[in-house]
């Protein structure tokens, strides 16, 4: 779906692309296909009971990049109030990191949740 945006167009008139249309005010009017930024995508860590704080350190240190203090508040953050926020991505690369964190989780045999949100 192209969105097409009305500009005012300047007085000088340029050539090519984008069309100008002309109405019966006699102002000339541009349009010109409309740029969207793609979405984005929080990705989300979900506390329980069960699955070691270490573990949740290292994950956020593996998986998001983040330093040792930073994932350790983080991970305290989600224990304390149930979920937070680990990053914000495009859509493919939020569901790759939720797919490696699941995946890693499993292997480990932690039940440790990660979903991803659209912004
Ligand atoms: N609540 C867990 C515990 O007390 C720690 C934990 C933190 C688990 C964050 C998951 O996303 C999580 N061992």
């Amino acid at each position: 779906m192209t969105q097409m945006t009305p500009v005012i167009a300047s007085t000088s008139p340029k050539a090519g692309p984008p069309s100008n249309e002309d109405n019966d005010t006699g102002v000339v009017v541009e349009t010109r296909a409309k740029t969207k930024r793609p979405p984005l995508y929080k990705v989300m860590l979900l506390n329980d009971d069960y699955t070691p704080m270490e573990f949740v350190v290292h994950v956020l240190e593996r998986f998001f990049g983040m330093t040792h203090a930073q994932a350790f508040e983080i991970m305290l953050t989600v224990h304390k109030k149930g979920v937070a926020v680990v990053g914000v991505f495009s859509h493919e690369i939020a569901e790759t990191k939720v797919g490696q964190v699941m995946d890693f989780a499993r292997r480990h045999q932690h039940p440790l949740q990660c979903t991803m949100e659209k912004e």
